[in-house]
């Protein structure tokens, strides 16, 4: 170990700040498998802003990982739960005021405010570089400083990505382990001078001399800050999901689609970082087919991405590659090649059975970090959707519960409750997820969540429409971010919330990016929209869903191949009933009628919003989207 002190305080710029802040800092410790001193200097600065007790640099191994979880149990932050039941398995219940990603305190500072666009909070950089400085000054006194080597894609994939999450969170430390390829293999594909994305995260609770901490640090003032012209992240505040884990959303999705983008900027192609599952789908012949899916938070991605074909499929499989974020890069035989960026999943527990995702419930059986579900008095977990309801239980505020606390409308585990756990568990693992290469993709799946006016599914005629409809896509809201629930908002690509640049300007890049591969002579995957969620009368779900959206899928592999039928009409091409294979399901065409049913007047009103959507990024909007409303409307009109 090398004991260099650090003796200059640097601003969260990243660079060496004035002299009035120097202060001397815990020992670095940096081991000697560290060898970058650019990286290390940062480690320094930040250090010397956040005055930490201690400083670890995270190396990855079981053993710091069974360290950390000890240390947790110890704390009160985890509660291991039964070894036989589930081994090597914990449950944490988080604050109650840190339970999802907050929206509205999310920034994409800029450097000029045009670029974040108006679906993005923007502030100067200046300004928040200055707001920063303040929070994380002394932010962590009291704690240990975790530094967390983690890689976006298998280690030393070409269209991988390496970012450095400094964090005085063990329970962020531990997370990033699963979800991430995290450790000191990082460091040697970093070398002396490699690139990485700088994270910086804290609770944002120091601690006085002799303070107890709480079982769940946390600070009501809330900062979740992305800089993309730099390529920083910094989050103050919250130790919760896409919030703290910043390799997810913050560096995955609102720095990489910056990423992709720039690369255009600088000559190439760019590529894609996406809201979106991945999946391998194959035939009872042996014919494989990829494909990507774009769902808002909380609309069954991970249930989607670990189908399992019902009856009436034998000899149909469907392999996971990812459940949530997809980086797609254009390959030289011209087509679209996806990986899953992570390594895990954190995916949402209510609502997850035997009989709606029995892959997901298989992974979960060990390994696995449960957050805010509730807890059995055998020592296991339960949460809503999962089997009746056990006489009594832990709730996910440590509060005894029953199954009448429930018939009350109290629920035992938070709605957005997760559980983190590798994706290696999952039995329906595709054999190429860690391919350095990725997967080529076919189609590309857009679905929101309506309990109304869009039907099961409709092919894009090409791919101006098919953008048009990822872009005006409208979803109810979901308890994964903070905030009302069950109101309809525009999402685009899902990534109303992920985009980490203006919108209008994303919508560009997606027309541009199949412009210059259709020019090139590829074949542009087909895309395709779809919606599980339309209800009856009474509100009831009409679709099955689950391993039933199989028949979905079967018929979208029919259109690629050219021998599926169906009804074009004013958005596309939709299955008539006779389109789709009903082999063991009945499903009569009454109930389909409900499910597919154009309505002129809602889709009216629909286009309303597709136009409050687009005038409010009027200023950049793409030409040809608005072409392609003006198209659709007069095909509705007629
Ligand atoms: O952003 S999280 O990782 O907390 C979950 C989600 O919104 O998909
Ligand atoms: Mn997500």
């Amino acid at each position: 170990m090398s004991h260099a002190r650090v003796e200059a305080a640097m601003t969260p710029t990243g660079r060496l700040g004035a002299a009035p802040n120097i202060r001397a800092v815990a020992s670095l410790q940096t081991p000697d498998w560290v060898r970058h001193p650019r990286l290390i200097e940062w480690v320094g600065a930040i250090a010397a802003l956040v005055r930490p007790d201690q400083v670890l640099w995270c190396d990855g191994s079981q053993e710091e990982y069974d360290r950390l979880c000890e240390q947790m149990v110890a704390a009160g932050t985890l509660r291991r739960l039964d070894p036989v039941k589930r081994p090597g398995s914990f449950l944490a219940l988080s604050d109650p005021t840190d339970v999802a990603r907050v929206e509205d305190r999310t920034f994409i500072c800029s450097e000029k405010r045009d670029d974040a666009g108006p679906t993005n909070n923007w502030v100067d950089p200046q300004e928040m570089r200055a707001t920063m400085q303040q929070l994380f000054d002394g932010c962590m006194r009291g704690r240990t400083m975790y530094v967390v080597p983690f890689s976006m894609g298998p280690i030393g994939s070409h269209i991988a990505h390496i970012g450095i999450e400094i964090t005085d969170s063990p329970y962020v430390a531990a997370s990033m382990r699963i979800m991430t390829r995290m450790g000191r293999a990082v460091f040697d594909v970093l070398g002396e001078d490699g690139g990485f994305v700088p994270c910086v995260h804290s609770v944002g609770k120091p601690l006085a001399p002799g303070e107890t901490d709480v079982p769940w640090p946390c600070n009501p003032t809330k900062y979740i800050v992305h800089y993309p012209e730099t390529r920083e992240i910094w989050s103050f505040g919250s130790g919760y999901g896409g919030n703290a884990l910043l390799g997810k959303k913050c560096f995955a999705l609102r720095i990489a689609s910056n990423m992709g983008r720039q690369g255009v900027q600088a000559g190439g192609i760019g590529w894609l970082a996406e809201h979106m599952l991945i999946l391998g789908v194959t035939s009872p012949e042996g014919k494989k087919y990829h494909v990507a899916a774009a769902f808002p938070s909380a609309c069954g991605k991970t249930n989607f991405a670990m189908l399992v074909p019902p009856k009436g499929f034998e000899g149909w499989r469907v392999t996971t590659i990812g459940d949530d974020i997809a980086w797609i890069k254009p390959h030289s035989d011209g087509r679209l090649y996806a990986i899953n960026p992570e390594a895990g999943f954190f995916g949402v527990a209510p609502g997850t059975s035997e009989k709606t995702n029995p892959n997901c419930l298989a992974t979960l059986r060990e390994n696995t970090i449960f957050t805010n579900v509730a807890l059995t008095d055998d020592g296991d977990v339960w949460w809503e959707g999962l089997s009746e309801p056990p006489a009594h239980l832990i709730d996910w505020q440590g509060r005894d519960w029953t199954p009448a606390d429930g018939k009350a409308g109290r629920k035992a585990a938070h709605p957005n409750s997760r559980f983190t756990v590798s994706i290696a568990q999952c039995p329906s693992i595709d054999p190429h997820w860690d391919s350095v290469d990725g997967v080529p993709i076919d189609a590309f799946i857009f679905g929101g969540r309506r309990s109304t006016t869009v039907p099961l599914v409709t092919e894009a005629r090409d791919w101006v429409e098919g953008v048009y409809m990822a872009a005006t896509m409208g979803s109810e809201t979901t308890a994964a971010a903070a905030g009302q629930q069950g109101v309809v908002r525009r999402d685009p690509f899902a990534m109303l919330p992920f985009c980490g640049y203006h919108m209008a300007d994303y919508f560009a890049h997606w027309l541009d990016l199949g412009h210059r591969l259709k020019a090139g002579g590829a074949t542009l995957p087909k895309i395709f929209c779809v919606n599980w969620f339309r209800t009856d009368e009474q509100g009831r779900f009409v679709w099955p869903g689950f391993g039933e959206n199989m028949r979905v899928l079967e018929w979208m592999l029919g259109r690629i191949e050219g021998r599926a039928g169906g009804i074009e009409h004013v958005f596309g091409t939709s299955p008539r009933h006779e389109d789709l294979n009903w082999n063991g399901l009945d499903f009569g065409a009454a109930d389909y009628a409900t499910i597919t049913s154009i309505d002129r007047a809602a889709w009216q009103k629909e286009f309303d919003l597709h136009a409050e959507l687009f005038e409010k990024l009027a200023a950049r909007l793409p030409k040809a989207l608005s072409l392609t409303k003006a198209e659709l409307e007069k095909r509705l009109a007629a």
